[in-house]
């Protein structure tokens, strides 16, 4: 009988998505009446198909959240979420900046299967294959996306407005959110390469901190909210596949004044442990493409890009907030699935170390909170990937598997957190030439695909945050020579695939 309501209402629907959502729901239908297949996961007898709501922030770190154990930089929103949903300890994106990052879960292909290690959108490598949000789309789901899913330049996209390097084969509907960026008004501060300050504030990937005048709604993050917080009023009644991108905390570090309170005064911040000769044991490949020393960032600077980068943190996590609200007021929290992760992380100064690109733990983990209802909340320590999520929320709706997806279906995770479905991790920094093999008790990094750039190789039982490097102890020679066979297995495994380039 819900079955037959739910048809009925569409009835009423004048887009032209109703002729393919009717013949959804009338294949469903036949499929109860005749009794054949059981129901898929996601449409158990006579509910509706399970929601997807993809939150997305930009260079979002986890060591930041405060459901990730930060201290200073409360983030109750997220946090609410990871009380309701399995938090991932584990979880690892495949390129440790934006563009091959996105490229890679959207089209689910690792960045060396498609050769997306820019800025450019996967869809000339993928042809006509479904991209992760297409695949609903194609199973008779609204997906939209609002703001940043695939690569945007930011600022500089943000600025403009535009769709970037997305993919318009992907969405339903697509929405931009221009906003001021670094050039909104406030108390602005370029912190990097600006020793004397005499240089203003500028846009571009720089270290920016503003402090701005006016409300949420002044910036690019708060506006995608309101967009979303609509979508998802206005199309409550149907499956729908959203994803709202929020672009900070990527620089530039811009919030309303509010954001920045409790970490004022910056000199309040604390700095990662200085630790004595740190890098002498890094590969110059391993040095990252932004440090304290070549962004000329005196001790002043570094706590207030920390303190600046929690303001945004905060920004984005109210923002996150409203989206839940709005998912709660539509009465959607018991058909949606809601999953909350980043494209990579970032480095707030560890090894003397900001930004992306490393593929260290700070830069290379993400946030990955996954909410599906009727689940247990759970905190989960197997290893992931961002790759995961498509074959991932295909299983979780029951939309058709795919085998040429190079992800793993991870849901077993949702029902028992102890299940492993990998036992490495793979992720890339192309910039540097950079692969890490993470296991759950050793990274191993190595810069070329012949190591001829170096090698890492960490304890992580004995040293967490990654300051000795073994590769040059002989008693690890033969942790050195499985990882990298390992690796060249990894990338052989990788570029065998489907996709005949
Ligand atoms: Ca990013």
């Amino acid at each position: 009988m819900i079955v037959l309501l739910r048809s009925e209402t569409r009835s009423g629907n004048k887009c032209p998505m109703y002729f393919r959502l009717g013949s959804l729901w009338m294949a469903f239908l036949a499929v109860l009446i005749l009794g054949f297949g059981r129901p898929l996961e996601g449409e158990a007898a006579g509910a509706r198909p399970l929601n997807v709501l993809f939150i997305i922030s930009d260079d979002l770190t986890s060591t930041a959240l405060s459901c990730y154990g930060n201290t200073v930089c409360e983030t109750p929103n997220i946090d609410r979420l990871a009380d309701r949903g399995t938090r991932f300890t584990r979880a690892y994106c495949q390129g440790t900046y934006c563009g091959p990052s996105r490229a890679s879960f959207m089209s689910g292909y690792y960045p060396h299967a498609t050769g997306v290690l820019g800025y450019k959108s996967p869809r000339p490598q993928i042809g006509n294959r479904a991209t992760w949000s297409q695949h609903f789309k194609n199973h008779g789901y609204y997906s939209a996306r609002v703001s940043k899913i695939f690569h945007m330049g930011v600022p500089i996209g943000i600025e403009e407005g535009g769709h970037g390097s997305d993919d318009a084969a992907s969405w339903t509907e697509r929405f931009n959110s221009q906003g001021p960026e670094w050039r909104a008004p406030g108390d602005g501060e370029t912190l990097e390469g600006n020793p004397d300050g005499s240089r203003p504030v500028v846009g571009g990937n720089t270290f920016v901190v503003v402090e701005a005048d006016g409300d949420d709604l002044v910036h690019s993050d708060g506006r995608t909210a309101v967009k979303a917080a609509a979508l998802i009023e206005a199309h409550k009644d149907e499956p729908f596949f959203l994803g709202v991108g929020f672009v900070r905390p990527h620089v530039p570090f811009v919030s309303p004044r509010a954001y920045y309170e409790p970490f004022l005064p910056y000199e309040k911040m604390v700095l990662p442990e200085k630790y004595p000769n740190d890098w002498d044991d890094i590969p110059k490949a391993g040095i990252n493409y932004k440090t304290s020393e070549n962004m000329k960032m005196d001790l002043r600077r570094q706590k207030k890009a920390v303190g600046g980068y929690y303001a945004s943190v905060r920004y984005m996590d109210a923002q996150v907030g409203k989206v839940l609200d709005a998912l709660e007021t539509a009465g959607l929290n018991d058909s949606t699935i809601v999953i909350f992760t980043s494209d990579h992380g970032f480095h707030l100064g560890e090894h003397d170390f900001w930004a992306k690109v490393s593929l260290r733990d700070e830069s290379a983990a993400v946030p990955l909170i996954i909410s599906v209802p009727g689940k247990e909340p759970a905190v989960c320590d197997s290893l992931v990937e961002l790759l995961d999520l498509y074959p991932t929320l295909s299983k979780l709706c029951g939309l058709p598997a795919q085998d040429r997806l190079q992800g793993k279906d991870i849901s077993g995770m949702l029902d028992d957190p102890s299940k492993e479905v990998r036992e490495t991790a793979f992720s890339v920094a192309p910039m540097r030439n950079g692969f890490l093999l993470r296991e759950k008790h050793w990274a191993y990094i190595q810069y070329e695909e012949d190591a001829s750039k170096g090698v890492e190789l960490f304890d992580l039982a004995k040293d967490p945050r990654q300051y000795v490097n073994l590769a040059k102890d002989p008693r690890y020679a033969d942790h050195l020579a499985r990882f990298k066979r390992a690796l060249g297995d990894k990338l052989r495994e990788v570029r065998t695939n489907d996709l005949n380039l």
